[in-house]
């Protein structure tokens, strides 16, 4: 059978991957249409509008690398961007390579189904229109489904609530208001400390305390800057060499090989340089929980160090594994609980019971809240995909595939069984602890090369073999058992999101980016060996 598609390839979402998806396929001749459901380019950036918002990755890595005209051309103001900076250099990239005529904004899309008769995708979109390609590759990042936990009476509420995953594009006034804030994670830890001068009253909900560790921004001196573009080939090669895709390898000591004296003043070094420096003081910090028990207790340390009041310092302080959930970087986060106008409760031992018209109940009080803010998170990793109706060969979708996330089962994290010619960049199981933008990149170009191969090969039919997959995702497992990831609850294992199922496997690999990429180079070598690839000539588009 003869068949006619719209495009060769349909990417969802316009942030760093789809971009990069968008002129990779096209500089390759191939056809290409982007949908985004915001109203411009961005992703992540997009939407994170909320105060403080910035990367934890230093900015010369959190950027792409794949163009010297573009790396030579754009200069960061400092150490860790700001969102509005981010947004603006993802605008020049897209200005500079004409993407925006390829993406159309401000459509959602609902559905993509595989036609295996016809060995295409259908897409359907939010106004019901249908377009087909031969490939659908998602762009739709890790934590882009915004998670607003069921609170009883938020409907009733009368002041303003915003989460920050969709922070409005509008001016935020806080002058004058008491604002609770809801949620201390990475997002959590960057909106207090910028909005505790701004606002009358702060009260910051609290329902598992946080190790965090200074980032220690600053503004980047010109000759820093013209010494980083100097080095750019050296700093691109770094991305794919290292575990986390910027300049830091782990430690090369343990722990426990260094005298208690060695050790402290090592993680003081490690504090004083900021960035991702302290959790990769000694190689087995996310290892070996007697080597993390002293990280932690540094951190601990320094909590009551910095905050003033004792009982206040006692509730910031975690007691579970230091790293084991993304570590959070931060700019005077257990400074700002010294401030007079900022209250910290304690929802484990004072619990929400509801929201009221006019603020929150917890258990032994009501709280008057102007404004509410919901810095609770993410439905992480598989929501951005489960919010889309996909489905693959036997109209099996893939919540049904994957057991509403509980039994998760991807080859490499760009691709599973059964869903032919879908690729996902930066998909579950992929290697993504660490610089997003490097992740992005190396799985944008390996899915381009992928689709390259198989236009040179006539190949019309691309996808995972089953058992594969399953061996990858059990090495995804094992590698992840020997951390103490697995020992935490966190946005990797849905803790976080009510009613979400955990998964029975490890949803990243984190053996580390140099490790992923060198996997999944020798997979390609090998003639992209785990997937199965058939000739089928008549159906080419
Ligand atoms: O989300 P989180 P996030 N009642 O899930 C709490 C990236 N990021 O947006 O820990 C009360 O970490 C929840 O409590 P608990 C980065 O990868 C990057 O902060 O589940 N509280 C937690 O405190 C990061 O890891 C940057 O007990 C509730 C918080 O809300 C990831 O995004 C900046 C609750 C959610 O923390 C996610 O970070 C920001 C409830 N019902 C984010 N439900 C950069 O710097 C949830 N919470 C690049």
């Amino acid at each position: 059978m003869k068949k006619t598609v719209d495009f060769d390839a349909i990417v969802i979402g316009a942030g760093f991957s789809g971009l990069y998806m968008l002129h990779k396929l096209r500089n390759d001749g191939f056809s290409v249409r982007v949908f985004e459901a915001g109203t411009d380019v961005g992703g992540t950036w997009y939407w994170n509008r909320y105060p403080g918002a910035r990367c934890d990755i230093e900015s010369i890595f959190y950027c792409y690398s794949f163009s010297e005209k573009i790396t030579n051309n754009w200069t960061w103001s400092s150490r860790f961007a700001e969102q509005p900076e981010i947004l603006s250099y993802i605008n020049y990239v897209a200005d500079e390579l004409d993407l925006r005529k390829d993406i159309v904004f401000n459509k959602r899309v609902q559905s993509a189904h595989y036609d295996e008769q016809i060995n295409l995708w259908r897409i359907t979109l939010d106004d019901q229109s249908v377009v087909t390609a031969h490939y659908f590759i998602t762009g739709v990042g890790q934590l882009s489904s915004a998670n607003v936990p069921k609170m009883k009476g938020l409907e009733n509420y009368k002041g303003e609530w915003y989460h920050t995953g969709t922070w409005p594009k509008h001016e935020v006034s806080f002058e004058g208001k008491k604002v609770g804030v809801i949620g201390t994670g990475s997002t959590g830890v960057q909106v207090i400390p910028t909005i505790a001068p701004k606002v009358k009253e702060l009260y910051v909900f609290q329902r598992t305390p946080q190790y965090s560790t200074p980032a220690q921004n600053r503004p980047l001196p010109p000759e820093y800057v013209a010494e980083t573009k100097a080095k750019a080939h050296e700093l691109k090669m770094l991305r794919t060499q290292t575990p986390m895709g910027i300049d830091l390898m782990p430690g090369e000591r343990s722990t426990l090989e260094v005298t208690k004296e060695e050790r402290l003043r090592d993680f003081e070094y490690t504090w004083q340089k900021g960035a991702h420096s302290f959790v990769n003081t000694y190689y087995d910090i996310i290892f070996d929980p007697e080597a993390n028990q002293h990280a932690s207790e540094f951190i601990k340390s320094k909590i009551h160090e910095i905050v003033k009041d004792p009982e206040m310092a006692k509730e910031l302080t975690p007691d579970y594994y230091y790293g084991a959930r993304r570590p959070i970087l931060d700019t005077n986060y257990f400074e700002t609980f010294n401030r007079e106008n900022v209250n910290l409760v304690n929802v484990k031992k004072d619990q929400i019971q509801q929201i009221t018209e006019k603020g929150i109940q917890t258990s032994n009080q009501h709280y008057d809240l102007d404004m509410i803010i919901f810095a609770t998170g993410y439905d992480g990793i598989t929501g951005p995909l489960f919010k889309i109706d996909i489905r693959g060969k036997g109209g099996v979708s893939l919540k049904e595939k994957w057991e509403n996330g509980a039994n998760v089962r991807t080859y490499l994290g760009l691709a599973t069984a059964g869903f032919p010619n879908m690729f996902m960049i930066v998909g579950p199981e992929s290697a993504t602890l660490g610089n997003f933008v490097a992740a992005i990149e190396q799985h944008v170009e390996w899915i381009s090369d992928f689709v390259h191969y198989a236009r040179t090969q006539v190949i019309d039919i691309i996808e995972a073999n089953e058992k594969d997959e399953i061996q990858y995702s059990k090495t995804c497992k094992e590698i992840a058992d020997q951390t103490l990831f697995t020992k935490v609850d966190s946005w990797f294992t849905g803790s976080n999101v009510e009613g979400k199922p955990k998964p029975k496997g490890f949803l990243i690999y984190l053996a580390g980016f140099h490790e992923f990429f060198k996997v999944s180079n020798e997979i390609a070598a090998n003639g992209y060996q785990g997937f199965k690839l058939e000739k089928s000539a008549d159906l080419v588009g």
